[in-house]
């Protein structure tokens, strides 16, 4: 039976107001950016005018320094934590501070491969680059340096760790979660790890958000691959963006030509610039090299036995089994993210690696089809947790049936 029908019901039950999606109903009411991207990716199949507009919402909360916020508050909703004041950020915009993977170009891109339409292009071109400008510029150029976990999207991940336990914490710091109440504490970030999410952000505040000043004085800096490979991409897609509405987009093409160059050299590890140490933990991060183009043909060995070594009953781990931080029930520490799926599966058809490609596709359509359009699972029995109808699972997995459908 196909998933696409009941993932289509979930992103239309979890629709704010026609533009914009929740992630999940409860445990995030508002707009997340990677999040909307994967939405619109999701729509781009069945509603292509809505997938537009769920990227312009989101492209909506953009800075006037051209960041673009991770997450757009819906003015309505107040029972979510961290909330607009914790942010404190400039002009009490109704944002987060820090951004996420940059997906918006990508997202701009799948959506103009079904229809076409240039006019769309148009409208989003200036705003994609300036926030391309913005991350060159600000956050390192060739490889990119995260300000907080959040921008990486992988939370928790052990990666973050050892970078984490440098922040100390105040002891003023108070706030109060709302996530324990939603979903069992086991399966979320543990309070060492809130107290110091908070304490960057008071950091961001006493910076006055200035990304020169933090860079210089905050504990975390670092340069994650899965955001590099993600930027390297977007730059390929706003190359092609920039052609399709009659500009030279040779300046993204070579600052991904770059990044690619700079990861490989690294050996596509990531690097805690505070402590200017690789970080040698297996992560998921380490399969999204092939999402870049970033791996040479005859260099596939090295990720090939990463996902090999990621891979359980339930592909693919978020973090590598046989590590001490492992955990398959534990947010990003180990459980199978359907969005990560998603990047591998176009990396693998990217390098002509159909087989895997297959493989992988077949058993996230069967994990989702027997556990529920979930945020994460449980690599060894499938077990889905976190939130329910949770958008970004059904809008890939109508992606991924739809590439099936198309014969990989
Ligand atoms: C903080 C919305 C977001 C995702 C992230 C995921 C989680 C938030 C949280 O939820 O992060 O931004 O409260 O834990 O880790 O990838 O975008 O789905």
């Amino acid at each position: 039976m196909s998933l696409s029908d009941p993932a289509r019901a979930v992103l239309e039950s979890n629709d704010v107001d026609g533009s914009s999606t929740r992630p999940s109903p409860r445990l995030y009411p508002h707009q997340w950016l990677w999040d909307s991207c994967f939405i619109a990716v999701g729509y781009s199949h069945f509603n292509v005018s809505r997938a537009k507009r769920e990227i312009l919402s989101a492209l909506g909360g953009q800075w006037e320094n051209g960041m673009i916020p991770h997450i757009r508050f819906n003015p309505e909703v107040r029972d979510y934590f961290p909330s607009p004041g914790d942010w404190g950020v400039p002009d009490g915009k109704m944002t987060s501070g820090i951004t996420q993977p940059p997906m918006p170009a990508i997202a701009a891109w799948e959506i103009f491969r079904r229809d076409r339409d240039r006019s769309f292009l148009e409208k989003v071109h200036g705003s994609l680059c300036s926030y391309h400008e913005y991350l060159h510029s600000e956050r390192g150029g060739e490889v990119l340096f995260i300000v907080h976990p959040w921008e990486s999207g992988m939370d928790n991940s052990p990666i973050f760790d050892s970078a984490l336990q440098r922040i100390e914490v105040d002891d003023t710091l108070e706030y109060l979660r709302m996530d324990r109440d939603l979903v069992d504490e086991a399966q979320r970030p543990v309070k060492e790890h809130y107290d110091r999410y908070m304490q960057l952000l008071k950091t961001f505040q006493e910076f006055e958000y200035d990304i020169g000043d933090i860079r210089r004085n905050s504990d975390f800096i670092f340069e994650d691959v899965l955001f590099n490979s993600i930027w390297s991409r977007a730059n390929q897609d706003l190359a092609r963006i920039c052609r399709e509405v009659g500009e030279d987009g040779a300046e993204y093409s070579e600052w991904c030509e770059r990044t690619n160059e700079e990861m490989a050299r690294r050996e596509f590890r990531c690097y805690d610039a505070k402590s200017e140490e690789y970080v040698e933990k297996l992560s998921c991060a380490a399969i999204m090299p092939l999402y870049a183009d970033a791996v040479e043909k005859d260099d596939l060995a090295g990720v090939l036995s990463s996902i090999d070594a990621l891979t359980l009953e339930h592909p693919i781990c978020s973090y590598g089994p046989g590590q001490p931080e492992f955990d398959p029930s534990c947010y990003w520490r180990g459980p199978v993210w359907v969005n990560i799926n998603w990047f591998l599966i176009r990396g693998l058809l990217d390098y002509g690696l159909n087989d895997l490609a297959r493989e992988i596709t077949g058993k996230t359509l069967k994990m989702i089809g027997e556990n529920g359009f979930r945020e994460y699972y449980n690599p060894l029995s499938g077990e889905g947790y976190g939130g329910d109808r949770f958008s970004w699972t059904a809008a890939l997995c109508i992606d991924i049936e739809k590439s099936m459908v198309n014969g990989i």
